[in-house]
This record gives C-alpha cells, sequence and structure tokens, in this order.
C-alpha cells in the first residue's frame, strides 16, 4: 500500500511539474565539482589511509560517504608539474620549465590553451580558484610589477574568479592576491621582488637567526628576507601591510571559498581550492597550534582536515550536497623535513606519511606520486566504494569533457584521457599505462612498475628522500612488491625493454 502510494504521488508529481524533473535531471548531469588539493599530503597522513596516530575525521566522511581510491596518482612528486598536468592534459616533462616555479616566474600556461577550468566555463560553470597558484604570472620572459594589475594569471587561463598567492608560502612575494591585484598593498609602499640578490634593508634570516620564530633547517635555505618571523625564499621589500599573516592563511582561503560557494549557489560552479597545508612553513592557527601531539605537521593535518570538514559543512547547510562532486587529493607525495627545523622528523614517533610506499616528494618511486584521493558524489558514487583502479589528476580534463559533453581535440589534451567510470568509482580498471615523473621518468602498467636509468643521486640527505633514480633499469612488481624493494629487472629483461620501448614511444609521440 505504501509502495502504490509512494508511486501513485510520484506520478501524479511528474505530471503536475515536468520542469522541476526536467530541472532535476540536468542538476545531476551538471554537478558543481570542487576540487581540494592538498599541498604535499602523504599517502598514508589520512586515517582513512591507514594513519592511527593522527585523526583525519571529515576526509574520513568523505572516504564513508564517497569512494576512496588506492592507487591515484599527481603526474609528478613535485607541485607545478603535477598542477600543470592537472590544468593541460599534458605530461609536463614534455615541457621545459615546468619544474618547481619561483615567486616571480612567468605565467606557463599558453592563454590559448583549452585547460580544466575554462573547460568548465565553455559547460556553463562559474570558474573559482582559491588558494596556492604556482604556474607563473605574467607574460614569458617579463618582470613583473606587483604594484600594477599582472596581465596574465588564473582569470587568463579559464577561472572567472581567483583569490590566491603567487607561489609557494616559503616563497616571497608572500601576499595574497584577488583577480590581477595584491590585496591591501599600499601604494606609498611598493612592492619589489628579487630571487638573485638583497633588495632592500630589511633583515634575512641568514644574517639574523635570532629573530626567526621558525628557524630555517640547516643548509636549506629559506634564509632570505624574514616574513612573521620566518625566512622566505627570495628577498622582497614594501609592501608591509600586504604581507599575509602565515597562522591566517588557511582561514582566509577558506573565508573565500565559502564565499564563492555561496555567490554561485543558484548555478553550477566549479572551485578549484588549492590548500596552503601542509607545506612549509607550516605555520597552524592558533586554534591547532599543539593540538596534535605531533609537532607543526600533525597541527596542520588537522587544520586541512577541518578545513575539509567546514566545506563539507558548507554545502550540506546551502542543500548542495547532492548535486556537488566533491573530490580531494594531493600534488605530491610528503616529505618531513622541506626546509624548516619544525620538529617533523622528530615527533613522526612511527607515523609513516607514505605509508607502507617507498620515497616521497620529489621521488619516482611510488611514495612521489601515489597520493589519497577521495570522490563524494552521492546517488552517483557508491558509498564506502574502494577502488584499486589507476587513475591519474591528469586525466581529469578529458573526464569532465566526457561528462560534461564538452568536445576535445586531440592537441587539447594529449596526454589526458577519459576515465570518468573510474573517477566515478565504477568497478572499471582504470588507465592500462600511466607516465609519472619523479627526478626521473617511471611507467606503470598492471603490477608492474618501471624506472628507467637516470644519473641522479639515489639519496637527497636533506630531505630524507629516496629519489629512485639508479644508473640500472628497475623494475618492481607492485603486486608483490608495493614497498619497490625487491628490483626484478635482471629476472625480467623483455619486460624492462618493452617497457622502456612503450616509455620512449609515449615521450617521442
Ligand atoms: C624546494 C624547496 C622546498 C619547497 C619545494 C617546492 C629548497 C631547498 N627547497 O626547492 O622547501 O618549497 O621547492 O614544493 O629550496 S612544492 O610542493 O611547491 O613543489
Ligand atoms: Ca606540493
Amino acid at each position: 500500500m505504501k509502495i502504490f502510494k509512494f508511486f501513485f504521488l510520484s506520478f501524479t508529481f511528474i505530471l503536475a511539474f515536468p520542469g522541476v524533473v526536467l530541472f532535476a535531471q540536468k542538476k545531476a548531469q551538471k554537478p558543481n565539482v570542487i576540487f581540494i588539493y592538498a599541498d604535499d599530503v602523504g599517502y598514508g597522513d589520512l586515517s582513512c589511509y591507514g594513519a592511527t596516530r593522527i585523526s583525519t575525521p571529515n576526509l574520513d566522511r568523505l572516504a564513508k560517504e564517497g569512494a576512496r581510491f588506492t592507487n591515484a596518482h599527481a603526474s609528478s612528486a613535485t607541485c607545478t608539474p603535477s598542477r600543470y598536468a592537472l590544468m593541460t592534459g599534458e605530461y609536463p616533462w614534455r615541457r621545459k620549465g615546468t619544474g618547481v616555479l619561483p615567486g616571480d616566474a612567468s605565467l606557463i600556461i599558453p592563454t590559448d590553451r583549452l585547460t580544466l577550468p575554462s573547460l568548465f566555463q565553455n559547460a556553463g560553470y562559474k570558474t573559482g580558484a582559491v588558494g596556492k597558484w604556482h604556474l607563473g604570472l605574467g607574460k614569458t620572459n617579463k618582470q613583473i610589477n606587483w604594484n600594477k594589475p599582472v596581465s596574465t594569471g588564473p582569470n587568463e587561463v579559464g577561472f572567472d574568479y581567483a583569490f590566491y598567492f603567487p607561489a609557494t608560502s616559503d616563497r616571497v612575494p608572500t601576499v595574497f592576491m584577488e583577480n590581477h591585484e595584491v590585496v591591501g598593498l599600499d601604494p606609498d609602499d611598493p612592492i619589489e621582488v628579487d630571487y638573485a640578490k638583497k633588495i632592500g634593508n630589511e633583515p634575512t634570516g641568514a644574517e639574523h637567526p635570532e629573530l626567526l620564530k621558525l628557524p630555517a633547517s640547516p643548509n636549506h635555505g629559506h634564509n632570505n628576507t624574514i616574513v612573521n618571523g620566518i625566512g622566505r625564499i627570495g628577498f622582497m621589500k614594501g609592501g608591509k601591510q600586504a604581507r599575509w599573516t602565515d597562522e591566517e592563511i588557511g582561514l582566509v582561503f577558506l573565508n573565500k571559498a565559502e564565499s564563492f560557494i555561496e555567490e554561485n549557489k543558484a548555478n553550477p560552479f566549479f572551485l578549484y581550492f588549492s590548500l596552503n597545508d601542509i607545506h612549509v612553513p607550516r605555520m597552524p592557527s592558533t586554534q591547532f597550534k599543539g593540538k596534535s601531539g605531533m609537532g607543526l605537521r600533525g597541527d596542520v593535518i588537522l587544520q586541512m582536515d577541518w578545513t575539509v570538514g567546514e566545506i563539507l559543512k558548507k554545502l550540506d547547510d546551502l542543500k548542495l550536497t547532492e548535486h556537488t562532486l566533491i573530490i580531494f587529493s594531493s600534488d605530491n607525495g610528503p616529505v618531513l623535513d622541506d626546509g624548516y627545523a619544525d620538529k617533523a622528523v622528530e615527533l613522526a614517533k612511527g607515523h609513516k606519511p607514505a605509508g607502507s610506499l617507498r620515497g616521497g616528494k620529489y621521488s619516482a618511486f611510488e611514495g612521489g606520486t601515489r597520493v589519497p584521493f577521495l570522490a563524494r558524489w552521492p546517488r552517483v558514487i557508491k558509498a564506502g566504494t574502494e577502488t584499486d583502479a589507476l587513475v591519474c589528476q591528469i586525466d581529469m580534463l578529458s573526464s569532465f569533457a566526457a561528462l560534461l559533453q564538452q568536445k576535445l581535440s586531440f592537441e587539447d589534451a594529449p596526454d589526458s584521457f577519459n576515465q570518468i567510470d573510474a573517477f566515478l568509482a565504477k568497478p572499471v580498471k582504470g588507465r592500462e599505462s600511466l607516465v609519472l615523473q619523479g627526478g626521473t621518468l617511471a611507467l606503470k602498467k598492471g603490477n608492474w612498475k618501471y624506472i628507467e636509468p637516470s644519473d641522479g643521486i639515489a639519496y637527497m640527505p636533506l630531505t630524507g628522500t629516496e629519489t629512485g633514480n639508479d644508473k640500472k633499469p628497475q623494475l618492481y612488481d607492485l603486486g608483490k612488491d608495493l614497498g619497490e624493494k625487491s628490483n626484478v629487472a635482471a629476472q625480467n629483461r623483455n619486460k624492462v625493454k618493452l617497457m622502456q620501448e612503450e616509455l620512449d614511444k609515449i615521450r617521442e609521440a
């Protein structure tokens, strides 16, 4: 009787309000999309990925209500190239100048190219970028004048709205930008930036270590201009009122992300929410200082998790949860000491930031690029799904093109493939093969991982990174040896040959 009543009522409803049903269907096809891109978060840093010394309840909620990916990758083991791949669908190692950028670099994405956000624009979305940028600003080889509107940046590559900082929080200029302009700049105190030589007469970390609240690790640099008691990479003068307070960065970005969601609640939107956490310098807001018992690195993990929770709450409050695909991932693997003496190494006490993977940030081993990846879209992605499909952020462009029925030509996104079923956690295998970039290149295919020979150093003592570099070819059977401990290249010469050939073919394509 109850069931009959339900059908009867639904039928009456459809007859009476066909437009509403159509509208609902449209909404299902065009979900809001929020991509939360954390910085340097490792495969083992979240409790839903096995961390036990730290708890990330909000990210765990995302995993429970959506899908958890166990074989998802950033394209590279550092920030700029991973973001370049995400935005363009092109392997970054095909292009010169896509390595970690200084804070005064020019924009590396050509403004006439289709990008992830411009694809959303073409599909009728409002697009927003909030957070870390690190893809350069202004025209090629042109020095940036920070005191005037910057000619090209996020707005020229597909974002209707952008609130961001130029590079990383350890690089000058330490200011926020909104669209083309530095926020809160006093015209009587113009900004100058130099990466080669000291400018101005403000103290540097090298000259005045006693002024630092967060000392630099020995030999890492991070000892140029001091801003907010922290030595940075690069020199700056001026812009005193515009400089950020590190403790506020997370809150400021969250606030801007929430406003963007609120302002766009009535239309489909794409939000690229690119967190500063958990990159160095790790300097959480007071609310999180000392909370993790694992030092500042643990504290910023808690702050990041809380931030995600606030976004989930906002979606619930605005009744947008059902119509929003929310994805969380990281731009590269983890590192403990990345330049500041924040005791991350000493206080890890058994916490394994890359879980059981070898390597981390900067590495061609799995720890460099295999990262947490969570996706929730109620009623489309089955809650609690776990998938080991091979996916990479570089495929988001083609996959969203397919979801939104946007045409792509090969040149648009040459290395991006439609993996929408994999991203929606359907029972599929994902990619056949994938090239990954540490210092050197690696190819993954099924359970096999091949790392091509390289002359680079095998171990970076400053960051404690096993880079994956070796003069000899390396082959690992990840099915049996996820930790890449046993190189089986010598026993599988033919496999090595085939994989090197495939890698060369992709490289030359
Ligand atoms: C490195 C920095 C490191 C970090 C990284 C970029 C030194 C010695 N180390 O060059 O601290 O800023 O660049 O990180 O300068 S990323 O996540 O943006 O790729
Ligand atoms: Ca990073």
